[in-house]
């Protein structure tokens, strides 16, 4: 299993982001294919053959083709060398998914496109944000961050004593989300999870991901 995987899809994106993070974590080289799904003509049409829906990542390993973010995470800790990402203890392991669930339904729609999108992304770009989004986000952020804090408990890291994909999948969206004011000033509500993210933030692996 030595071939090298290629990632499709962009650095901007949260979805990708964690898919390159878990690479970077289990410190395995790839290419990373660029696909702008926001590009004004959408994905070039051969993409929708790699994923039917349109989104990225794609993914490809050895002519093993997978799409969605959790499949390709999971796929790519199971079958690569290095750091484990994914407790083996079933309570821990169920913790894991858990907080990756929260990640994906509640957090990334909230954080991101409900404040990071409505208050830092539109109005550098000029556009006009929607206060009703960002109104009916921020309870949303709210109960996600009070969650995963209740979850996280004393432990240092999302899951559990050991960095997961919890934290893997939890990190790309923080790092949008705090470049909100109110980002930032709801995390400092959790005292455990500003410590998680003052680990999480300064990790060689954030810093090489970083979107451009
Ligand atoms: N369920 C997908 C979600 C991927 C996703 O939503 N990616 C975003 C970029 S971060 C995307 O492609 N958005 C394009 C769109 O919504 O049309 C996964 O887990 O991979």
């Amino acid at each position: 299993m030595t071939e090298r995987p290629r990632l499709f899809g962009a650095d901007y994106s949260v979805y990708v982001r964690i898919v390159r993070l878990v690479l970077a974590e289990k410190e395995i080289g790839y290419e990373l294919v660029p696909v702008d799904i926001f590009a004004s003509e959408g994905p070039p049409p051969h993409y929708l053959e790699r994923h039917p829906f349109g989104r990225i990542p794609a993914f490809d390993h050895a002519g093993f083709r997978l799409y969605e973010t959790g499949a390709i995470a999971r796929y790519v800790d199971e079958v690569f060398d290095g750091r484990q990402l994914q407790p083996l203890d079933p309570r821990e392991r169920a913790r894991c998914n858990q907080i990756v669930s929260i990640a994906d339904n509640y957090a990334y729609p909230a954080l991101v496109w409900g404040i990071y999108v409505e208050r830092v992304s539109k109005p550098a770009s000029g556009a006009v944000a929607d206060e009703a989004v960002f109104a009916a986000a921020l309870p949303k952020a709210r109960t996600c961050l009070k969650a995963m804090s209740d979850l996280m408990g004393a432990s240092p890291w999302l899951a559990g004593e050991t960095m997961s994909l919890a934290d893997l999948y939890a990190a790309p969206i923080f790092d949008y989300f705090l470049r909100a004011r109110e980002g930032q000033e709801m995390l400092r509500e959790h005292e455990n999870l500003a410590a998680w993210w003052a680990r999480m933030s300064v990790r060689r692996s954030m810093e090489e991901t970083r979107p451009a």
